[in-house]
């Protein structure tokens, strides 16, 4: 499937485009596996540390992790780093971000050579429990432009966001605010404008294309459950991803395929990468106030 000339209309006109049902079950499973086993390693040691009182092995991944926090607190406020895709390397978040099906529907935005972004993040929003000063994951607005180093100022980088749940009003789905791309403007710091905005309840199986001008935000879980969710970030292969000090990797390549990436040589980038730099280096000369964009849109 390929996005329709309403979505690519509705992307440009908006600064976002909701594909509903464009994934399956089947899609997910390899990342849901991934994540399940490193729960499980992590329950196994907490188990084994007596930090937690058992294994919530019965618990589905909806739940597990958080039934996890709600004993140990380090974990519930750390679960960010530790979880984060280019940490845990598993094969078949890698294989989910070359999914075909994904790859097509992004190809209507960026065309045939696509490189994927390190800026990949899984995204465990836990439940908020405000009390205890607890809130997991809720995220201010802003553009996702103010993200990337200097070099990638002028490139297109497609935010691709993916819940692995449904997500609603309750559980903290995004919010976008419309058409705020067009005043091609980055909104460094606070000077991000206020604006209509719209919630964005999401099934699991929609995927949500966002402008890297477009804000967005999240707020507080208040379920019980985790709002699991996945952003990746996709380009046109050759543009500078603003995050030299990480690996990139080509997820499609008709003009010469021998360069697509493979699981082992990506995951061995992460180790050497990570090992550099543990932490992301910070941009310089970060601007004060807003900046005119000009770059691809
Ligand atoms: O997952 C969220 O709540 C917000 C994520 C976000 O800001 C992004 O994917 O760029
Ligand atoms: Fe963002």
């Amino acid at each position: 499937m390929t996005l329709t000339k309403e979505q690519l209309e509705h992307f440009k006109e908006e600064g976002y485009v909701v594909l509903e049902a464009a994934l399956q079950d089947a899609d997910f499973e390899p990342v849901i596996k991934d994540y399940e086993g490193v729960i499980d390693q992590l329950a196994t040691d907490l188990h084994a540390e007596d930090r937690i009182s058992q294994l919530y092995a019965d618990e589905p991944f909806e739940t597990r992790l958080a039934r996890i926090c709600d004993e140990d607190e380090a974990t519930y406020f750390e679960s960010d780093t530790f979880l984060d895709v280019g940490h845990i390397r598993g094969e078949g978040t890698f294989h989910f971000m070359r999914n075909k099906r994904l790859l097509d529907l992004i190809e209507g935005l960026i065309g045939p050579e696509i490189c994927c972004s390190p800026m990949t993040h899984i995204r465990a929003k836990l439940p908020s429990d405000l009390e205890r000063g607890r809130n997991s994951n809720v995220v201010f607005w802003h553009q996702d432009a103010i993200f990337f180093h200097e070099e990638a100022d002028t490139t297109f980088v497609l935010t691709v966001w993916i819940p692995l749940c449904d997500t609603t009003e309750e559980n903290g789905c995004l919010r976008v605010m419309p058409r705020i791309h067009k005043h091609r403007t980055v909104y460094w710091n606070d000077s991000l404008p206020g604006g209509d905005w719209v919630s964005v309840p999401m099934k699991k199986g929609d995927v949500i294309f966002i402008h890297k001008l477009t804000p967005h935000s999240s707020g507080t879980n208040n379920t019980d459950a985790i709002r699991w969710s996945l952003d990746i970030r996709y380009q046109r292969r050759g543009t500078p991803t603003g995050r030299a000090f990480w690996p990139s990797f080509d997820a499609r390549s008709h003009l010469s395929p021998e360069s697509e990436t493979e699981y082992e040589e990506w995951r061995e980038a992460w180790i050497a990468a990570l090992e550099k730099y543990p932490t992301k280096v910070p941009r310089k000369n970060r601007p004060e106030g807003p900046t005119p964009y000009r770059g691809d849109m």
